[in-house]
């Protein structure tokens, strides 16, 4: 049945339309599940999002030196052997406007568009118990009815912009990242102030910087980074991405992370000074993510973690020449990669300028922004534009933000009232047939998202499938099974130095209110996808079908 026959017009204002299955975003993830379900199982499917075209998360974020710290043969799909050999990247990490036209040109291969409504925001998705169908409502007008609800809304996409007393009245402009104007913000001639050393703040300061007529850094705190060493790719490398990648693809989905690399197995305290020494300064000349990997206890053994993390303030100190500031941006409070480690291009170099400044708000705080500017405990910083690089309601901000309610009316607001419960990352109880990808409880943010996307949308797609087949109407994870899951991500978490970092948004700790819990699964991505596997197998244990 086609969605123009299924299509009923319930009263003059709402149109009815059934489909198989609703999908919430066009990027990465609701993109590959449109195409799973559509063709190969055949199902009627629409996708919903509210811009005018794919991309997701880089459809917003567009900020000056917005650029993927995922390398680029790597932050793509693998699905497809065709597409990875149809499409070059042009440089070791794609920027925003790169990945946008590569998502666009899976669009068009795929022929993706036609199932998407763009600029239509979903308003309520309701489960109704006596129908077993989801009603999704858009400001359109129309009401879906589907038998499956996907969430495909990514993991960072809901902007957190602080509560400063005061925003209102600045007289001159200001932006969220993640936000940002497509016409791009002309800062030549400006003074400019950004809130927020984050891995967004470490990319857009030393762009901005160069514009700028003053730029004044508002740091709360102090952050490591590692140099990107980003560059054209070679003819070379762009041949070997493509006959390698098979094995690419093998290391990639066999190891924790997600990435194309592995962690090297070797501990930072076994290894003797000298020979240590060589190994981390090979790794911060090759950069990128993959320095993490050097040694494999950095995250589970404090005394490994504080070693790497004296080599990395050192090179904080080496790099900026003014000792002041120097202290102020080595002055870190929690373990390194407890936090998402920033990647930069020229990041601490850019504090050489003469037209850069950084205030510590930890000595400091902003007490209220005026129609100047900002102001501190200590004096008032005249602003022309003001950034906000504060990051996001992570995780489950963007499924908050949708009015979703499952059996007996009951809000997903009110079932995460105390942080989020669900199974495996994919199912919150009482939310039949609802499935998130890479919701919290999932790998999610701490693997490579590409690698994390396709695991979770093959096992939806499999699931689904599996249902089909059987005639199954309804699957539902069981409160058990999610209490236990919710017990063991926490566990997973507790066995690494994650949990160390206080003010992460990993934690929640960065959005005043939301309750404090460790949100992405930190097992490793391989084991992840084994658990998953075996679940499946063992007949969705953990999950009711009926
Ligand atoms: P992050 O990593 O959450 O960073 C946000 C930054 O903004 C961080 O330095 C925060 O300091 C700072 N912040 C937030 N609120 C305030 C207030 N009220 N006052 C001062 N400073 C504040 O977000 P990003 O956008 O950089 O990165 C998000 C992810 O996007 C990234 O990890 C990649 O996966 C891509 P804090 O550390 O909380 O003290």
């Amino acid at each position: 049945m086609s969605i123009a026959e299924a299509t009923n017009t319930q009263n003059s204002s709402t149109k009815v339309i059934s489909v198989d299955a609703v999908i919430i975003g066009a990027g990465f993830s609701g993109m590959y599940q449109l195409l799973c379900l559509r063709d190969k199982l055949k199902l009627n499917v629409k996708v919903i999002e509210v811009a005018d075209e794919v991309g997701g998360t880089w459809y917003w974020n567009r900020y000056p030196g917005a650029r993927c710290d995922s390398e680029s043969h790597s932050y793509q799909y693998y699905f497809s052997d065709e597409l990875v050999k149809e499409w070059e990247w042009s440089q070791r990490y794609p920027d925003h406007a790169e990945i946008r036209r590569y998502l666009s040109y899976v669009a068009d291969k795929f022929k993706l568009r036609t199932n998407i409504s763009f600029k239509t925001k979903v308003t309520a998705a309701k489960y109704n118990d006596a129908e077993n169908r989801w009603h999704v409502m858009t400001d359109k007008g129309e009401e879906y009815v589907a038998k499956y609800f996907i969430t495909a809304v990514g993991c960072l996409s809901s902007a957190n912009i602080p509560k400063i007393p005061g925003l209102e009245t600045f007289s001159g402009n200001w932006y969220h990242t993640g936000q940002w104007p497509h016409e791009g913000v002309d800062f030549k001639g400006k003074r400019v102030g950004i809130i927020g050393t984050g891995s967004t703040g470490i990319q857009a300061i030393p762009v901005i910087a160069e514009q700028a007529a003053h730029l004044t850094v508002f740091q709360r705190t102090a952050n490591y980074s590692i140099p990107a060493r980003n560059a054209p790719l070679t003819a070379d490398f762009k041949k070997f991405a493509k006959e390698k990648l098979e094995q690419i693809r093998e290391v990639m989905h066999t190891n924790t992370n997600g990435h194309a690399f592995r962690i090297v197995d070797r501990s930072v305290v076994k290894t003797p000074e000298q020979e240590r020494l060589e190994i981390l300064e090979k790794a911060w000349q090759k950069g990128g993510l993959e320095f993490r990997a050097a040694f494999s206890d950095v995250l589970i053994d404090k005394s490994a973690n504080d070693i790497v993390a004296q080599f990395i303030c050192e090179k904080i100190r080496e790099i900026v020449k003014d000792p002041a500031k120097a202290a102020i941006l080595a002055d870190i409070d929690h373990p390194f990669a407890t936090k998402r480690p920033p990647v930069d291009t020229n990041y601490f170099e850019t504090y050489n300028r003469d037209n850069v400044s950084i205030v510590n708000l930890r000595k400091t705080p902003i007490e209220k922004i005026t129609a100047q500017g900002i102001k501190t405990t200590e004096q008032e910083y005249p602003l022309d534009i003001i950034v906000f690089a504060t990051g996001f309601d992570a995780l489950t901000g963007p499924l908050l933000n949708i009015n979703i309610s499952g059996k007996n009316n009951m809000p997903l607001k009110e079932a995460w009232a105390a942080g989020p419960v669900n199974y495996l990352g994919v199912q919150v109880p009482g939310f039949p047939n609802m499935f998130t990808i890479t919701g919290p409880g999932s790998p999610s943010v701490l693997c490579n998202m590409p690698v994390a996307i396709e695991q979770h949308v093959e096992w939806i797609t499999n699931c689904i499938a599996e249902m089909q087949t059987k005639g199954l109407n309804k699957i539902e994870a069981t409160p058990k099974a999610a209490d236990d899951w919710v017990l063991e991500v926490n566990a997973a978490a507790n066995a690494t130095l994650l949990p160390q970092a206080k003010h992460s948004w990993y934690l929640g700790a960065n959005v005043p209110g939301k309750p404090q819990v460790f949100m992405p699964y930190a097992g490793g991505m391989a084991h992840f996808k084994e658990i998953c596997n075996n679940v499946a197998k063992n007949s969705y244990a953990g999950f009711v079908r009926s």
